[in-house]
């Protein structure tokens, strides 16, 4: 069974959408190794970063234990995925060697193994991607669309999830001069180009999750054409998530610095939901799990006018 989404910016509960109106069928499930996440719910993605700046030992065991603590209580606040980061791909971010990326990253997924829900790991670095996928990620995010030559190789024949993200660029020069024709049409082809290309070498749709990419070889108009045209990407046929959480696109909207974008991310996050966004990528998962309940409780309530 398939739910649809209406191409509008509304959407009805699966019994009442009009089927003729153009609308594509996406998955009901993602299949993210041993766990198969349904999306009848809105999914809440929290964001663990392990970018520490010490490495004294006292330095990662302080750090090991705040990664700790910090998953547990997004757990406790309604997270239904974690995601380890240990690169740090803020614009203009110089890279950092694979071994230092494996050096954050693998403690905290030895450390949360067992845990209830699925543990994502965002990188592009095939040699992490292995190593995560032994030690019992269940989903790799990978912000580079799985390009680095052995990613595709790393992931293809295991059962994990797969968050594939369009950028155009790289980090370190991605926002000098963002250029596109039509933002959403070209990453939409890109999305839907790259599952084909995915697919093709033996990757199952069912573990397919795309991204659009706010912020990453996006200027502050793509990332607001994105936003307000997301319901187009659900032509990509694969569920949707959606990572705008205190992104700088919020602090030039609001005038406000990345820790008081509580606000602006909630309604930012509301928007992508309502365009169909299945998965948020978030940091603060309580408030967000707030925000989406009264999405989804009157979403159960909504009909089409009575003729
Ligand atoms: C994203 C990500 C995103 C996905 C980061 C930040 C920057 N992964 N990793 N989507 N952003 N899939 O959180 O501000 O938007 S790192």
């Amino acid at each position: 069974m398939a739910r649809r989404l209406r191409n509008g910016p509304m959407s009805f509960p699966l019994s009442q959408s009009p089927e003729a109106d153009g609308s594509a069928a996406l998955p009901t499930n993602w299949r993210c190794g041993s766990f198969s996440l349904s999306l009848d719910r809105v999914r809440i993605m929290g964001v663990l970063n392990v970018t520490p700046d010490s490495f004294s030992d006292a330095g990662r065991f302080v750090q090991l234990n705040a990664a700790l603590l910090h998953a547990r209580q997004m757990i406790d606040d309604g997270a239904d995925i974690i995601d380890i980061g240990g690169e740090s791909t803020r614009p203009g971010a110089t890279p950092i060697s694979p071994e230092i990326e494996m050096q954050r990253v693998l403690p905290v997924l030895r450390a949360l193994k067992g845990a209830r829900v699925p543990i994502s790991v965002d990188t592009s670095q095939p040699a992490l991607m292995r190593a995560a996928l032994e030690e019992g990620a269940s989903i790799i995010n990978d912000v580079r669309g799985f390009r680095a030559t052995q990613a595709l190789e790393a992931v293809r024949d295991t059962q994990c999830g797969l968050v594939v993200m369009h950028m155009q660029g790289e980090p370190a020069t991605m926002q000098r001069q963002p250029a596109y024709d039509d933002v959403i049409a070209e990453v939409s082809s890109w999305l839907a180009r790259r599952c084909d290309e995915l697919a093709a070498a033996g990757i199952s749709r069912e573990r397919m999750a795309v991204d659009p990419g706010f912020g990453f070889g996006k200027s502050h108009k793509h990332n607001r054409q994105l936003l307000g045209n997301l319901e187009r990407l659900s032509s990509v046929g694969q569920p949707l998530l959606v990572g705008v959480s205190r992104k700088s696109t919020l602090g030039e909207i609001t005038g406000k610095p990345t820790e008081q974008r509580l606000s602006a991310s909630l309604a930012a996050a509301l928007i992508a939901v309502e365009a169909g966004a299945r998965i948020v990528r978030v940091h603060d998962v309580g408030a967000t799990r707030d925000a989406i309940a009264v999405w989804e409780a009157v979403q159960a309530e909504r009909r089409p006018a009575p003729r």
